[in-house]
């Protein structure tokens, strides 16, 4: 698709992973939209998202190509990430090189970092997203959301969930990150740049960076000891231009629209 004059519109909903794709569109540097939604008191997102996908969640991008005026709509934060990337990264760090040279096409012939640049846009949702969702669902059953005569069994019953698998499926992907961290060969998951996968994770670890002590027991010292390289990591993205300019953006259009991570 010819880039220039697409029209694209970022569909946004608070307190969501929808603030990676608004980090993305400004780290790309392309005009776009911005429509933003409230969440209802049951938490879930408005029935009007419903009638740009059926799936009625969040983020959704329309992306208009140049002399059309059908939108196709993008749903799945990796999928619109990687479309994104592809499509509007060129002149960016957001999408590492594909090929070694003189490997073009071949089985094997892929960079490092776009191998970890792929693998880590699956990562986020197909693994890391849905633990920690678990996580904080689970949580939930100890808290003062739970009426207080029960609350103790549903307590011990979500101590159980988060200690016998939860927890342990979290810490292995967090050392994993760790890992990936320490072996990139620069400050990022992929290298030496930032990327759209960088972009992607950030909510996710933004968001549980300081709550992992509410699902169980660490060592002394806490994730932070355990993890210090994903800790810096995380300053480092949660200090990145783009990303303050993200929070920015949305207290431009409406300071009472809440970010929370
Ligand atoms: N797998 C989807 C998940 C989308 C999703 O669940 N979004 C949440 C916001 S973080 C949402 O729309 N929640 C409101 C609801 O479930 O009604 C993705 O990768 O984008």
């Amino acid at each position: 698709m010819a880039t220039e004059n697409a029209k694209v519109k970022l569909y946004w909903l608070e307190k969501s992973r929808a603030q990676n794709i608004l980090w993305l569109l400004e780290e790309l540097k392309i005009e776009y939209e911005i429509e933003t939604f409230r969440r209802g008191s049951d938490q879930l997102a408005p029935p009007e998202l419903k009638k740009i996908h059926p799936l009625g969640k969040s983020p959704l991008v329309s992306v208009t190509p140049p002399g059309s005026s059908e939108p196709r709509v993008l749903a799945e934060s990796g999928f619109i990430t990687q479309y994104l990337s592809e499509h509007f990264g060129q002149e960016t760090t957001m999408m590492p090189k594909r090929w070694k040279n003189g490997q073009e096409g071949k089985v094997g012939g892929e960079t490092e970092e776009w191998l970890r640049w792929q693998y880590i846009l699956h990562f986020v949702e197909g693994s890391f997203m849905s633990t920690l969702m678990m996580a904080v669902v689970v949580n939930m059953l100890k808290s003062n959301k739970v009426p207080f005569f029960i609350r103790p069994i549903t307590g011990m019953v979500a101590n159980q969930i988060l200690s016998s698998f939860v927890l342990p499926t979290l810490k292995g992907q967090l050392a994993f990150l760790e890992k990936q961290l320490e072996t990139s060969g620069g400050n990022f998951l992929c290298g030496k740049n930032l990327t759209s996968a960088d972009v992607l994770i950030s909510f996710g670890l933004v968001s549980i960076k300081d709550r992992l002590e509410e699902f169980g027991s660490w060592p002394a010292g806490g994730p932070k000891a355990v993890y210090p390289k994903l800790y810096s990591y995380i300053a480092r993205l949660e200090a990145e231009p783009g990303y303050r300019r993200s929070i920015e953006k949305i207290k431009e259009i409406d300071s009472s629209l809440g970010i929370e991570y």
